[in-house]
């Protein structure tokens, strides 16, 4: 029998909306219970988010009525934007915030803990960013149409100008603020000749009005530009890119984008990338062409964010000797020190294309005299693109837990080697903001990790799920469950193991085994009758080698090499047997099998929740939860019968494999 909804969650379900995400109205009514009080130098803006967010909690019914004073003070001898919470039993409440981010962080914090029910009696706590730059980057082009996005158009730009409802990007503003993001480049690193007059003296004042909306909750804007600015808007000759007149041009430009948008965090740069012209191109070095740019932003405050994205797409699929993983280190590590200060080398996470596993890239912590920048993807590309579930949480602690070059967890570099964690946004236009609402965890545990990196997926997760299911009975830690669980179910049902590039081409989504396999883009798995994978130990590309020498080792030994990378750097025969005692193909064969069955799981398991949810976000999950078996199934399917075509051996139990 399902539960009957009680009085509290009907009234939770008629407050309850998609678009509020984490922030919902109503959640916590002894919101009514604080009346607040600004100490000296207070923004006013901060006060008034207070008051906000205390009305938000008990959806305006009786704010302030009581009197708990709740005492907001700026105290500058926290860490910057650092805040801390202490509660005088009951009696007052005080709230410190190093710096204007710092409170708003802090204001944030407690409205957080007041919505998901805390003890506030015993509020104590005191918390810092572990990385000074917390960044979305949208990849947003300006006719409005989002590159990867799978949640609507563009919330800035139509038709190639930028246009925007402001109310929409306040809240978007405070969604991010209140996971502590202070950073966000609003348009996407492929820059086009449109995209690149976003820092002409025409456009320069738009861009300074959204920078404004975006400045009150600490979130500084960034650009994507591109290295031909120069040319493509100022009409120079580039031949010589280091001619002075080229270094004029950009200082000249940084000069009118800080005379609008004083505190611009500055450039996001894709350059000698698919497509995209840079200093390779133009025979000068990366760092001469990073450096560039970041001397003309230098005087103002101003950074590059330089991603290390770089690789030959247009390689020959016959060519076995390049290795498209090895290329970003091989072109950078080689310059570590050469960078200007405010230069932060933007590094993916893996060195291939956030596929659903990848080992980290080696270069990070391998250029001890760089800034390095960690970048994400919130946006599920490859992940099951918001039809999906797909709980990023649980990948990206797998990621931090992980070792960068050497021997470690990269979540230790983190606030030393590596400064900025960025990540490409999943927003669009959507109600929802998402696309799938469950999506919403993935943007709440981005900046919840590159705050805090040594959170736990489970933490995270469970937090997301009280405060946005939280007055629903009981769902919060369903919801949870199925979030926490569903990246290894799509692991499961797609490439475990980290194989690689077996996704449909262009769009990415669904399964197409060998839809990369004879393509330029350096995206080869190879497999045969007898084997699958590249090998890239010490016997192969070389690519472990990559790795300082203890990491290497495990890495290139197929004996050591820890079973989720196993065909990311061997190429394994499908009779090799696993330690489990399991061939890799039969394990192959029981990973599909085995994905498909959660996903009717998650099914069952959210039509049990039917009565405690609300209809529009129980039919929208619902919908794609249906379209997830279906995309489920067709992985399972045709990978199944890729491998039993090519190897001709059946799987063990006779389950149905299409021959
Ligand atoms: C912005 C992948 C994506 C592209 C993206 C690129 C990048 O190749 O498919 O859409 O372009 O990564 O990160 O620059």
């Amino acid at each position: 029998m399902s539960p009957k909804p009680d009085v509290a969650s009907t009234q939770w379900a008629e407050n309850y909306s998609e678009y509020a995400a984490w922030l919902q109205r109503g959640s916590a009514c002894r919101a009514n219970a604080f009346t607040v009080q600004a100490g000296t130098g207070v923004p006013e803006f901060a006060v008034q988010e207070c008051r906000e967010g205390l009305r938000r909690l008990c959806a305006d019914e009786g704010a302030g009525a009581d009197n708990t004073p709740l005492c907001l003070r700026l105290n500058m001898a926290l860490p910057p934007e650092g805040y801390r919470l202490k509660s005088d039993t009951g009696r007052c409440v005080t709230l410190e915030g190093a710096d204007a981010n710092g409170l708003l962080y802090g204001i944030y914090a407690f409205l957080l803990r007041l919505a998901a029910g805390a003890n506030l009696e015993q509020l104590d706590e005191a918390s810092a960013p572990a990385a000074r730059y917390r960044v979305v980057n949208h990849w947003d082009r300006v006719d409005g149409v989002v590159e990867r996005g799978y949640a609507g158009k563009s919330i800035f730009f139509r038709e190639n100008t930028l246009v925007y409802e402001p109310k929409r990007i306040r809240d978007y503003a405070r969604l991010l603020a209140s996971v502590g993001i202070n950073g966000i480049s609003i348009n996407n690193m492929n820059v086009t000749l449109e995209s690149a007059r976003l820092i002409s003296d025409e456009q320069l004042p738009l861009v300074a009005k959204l920078a404004g909306i975006f400045r009150d909750f600490g979130i500084r804007v960034a650009l994507a530009v591109g290295f031909e600015s120069p040319a493509v808007l100022g009409g120079l000759c580039m031949e010589k890119p280091l001619d002075a007149s080229i270094a004029d041009w950009w200082a000249q430009r940084a000069n009118a984008i800080y005379s609008h948008i004083p505190d611009f965090l500055g450039f996001v740069v894709k350059a000698d990338s698919e497509f995209q012209s840079g200093p390779s191109a133009m025979g000068i070095s990366q760092a001469e062409g990073a450096n560039l740019l970041a001397r003309a932003l230098a005087p103002h405050g101003g950074l590059v964010f330089w991603r290390c994205f770089i690789y030959d797409c247009l390689q020959d699929w016959r060519d076995t000797q390049t290795d498209r993983p090895m290329a970003a280190y091989d072109l950078f590590k080689s310059l570590d020190g050469q960078f200007e200060p405010n230069v932060i080398l933007q590094i993916k996470n893996g060195p291939s294309d956030f596929q659903v596993r990848e080992p980290n890239s080696p270069l990070f912590g391998a250029m001890p005299g760089t800034s390095q920048g960690l970048e994400l993807q919130i946006t599920q590309e490859y992940t099951g693109q918001q039809i999906d579930l797909y709980g990023l949480a649980v990948h990206w602690e797998e990621v931090l837990a992980a070792p960068g070059h050497a021997p470690g967890q990269l979540r230790n570099l983190i606030g030393g080697a590596i400064q900025a964690v960025s990540a490409i946004s999943n927003v669009g236009d959507d109600e929802n903001w998402t696309g799938h609402t469950l999506a919403q965890a993935n943007l709440f545990a981005f900046g919840r990790l590159a705050w805090n990196p040594a959170l736990t997926a489970n933490e995270i997760v469970r937090e997301w799920a009280a405060l946005s299911f939280g007055g629903a009975g009981g769902v919060a830690e369903e919801v949870a469950e199925m979030v926490l669980a569903s990246r290894a179910v799509y692991e499961k049902y797609t490439t475990p193991m980290s194989l690689c590039w077996m996704v449909n081409i262009n769009h990415h989504y669904g399964p197409s085994p060998e839809g990369y396999e004879f393509m330029k883009w350096g995206t080869y798995h190879r497999a045969n009758w007898e084997a699958i994978g590249v090998d890239r130990s010490s016997r192969g590309t070389g690519y472990a080698s990559q790795y300082a020498p203890q990491l290497a080792g495990v890495y290139d030994d197929i004996r050591t090499c820890p079973q989720e990378f196993l065909l990311y750097f061997h190429r394994v025969a499908y009779s090799h047997v696993l330690p489990d005692g399991r061939t890799l193909l039969q394990t192959m064969y029981d990973s599909h099998f085995e994905g498909v069955q959660a996903v009717e799981g998650f099914i069952t398991a959210w039509e049990g929740l039917k009565p405690r949810l609300p209809v529009s976000v129980y039919a929208s999950v619902h919908a794609r939860l249906l379209r997830q078996l279906d995309n489920a199934r067709e992985w399972r399917d045709v990978v199944n019968t890729y491998f039993y075509r090519k190897t001709g051996i059946a799987d063990r139990q006779g389950r149905k494999i299409y021959p």
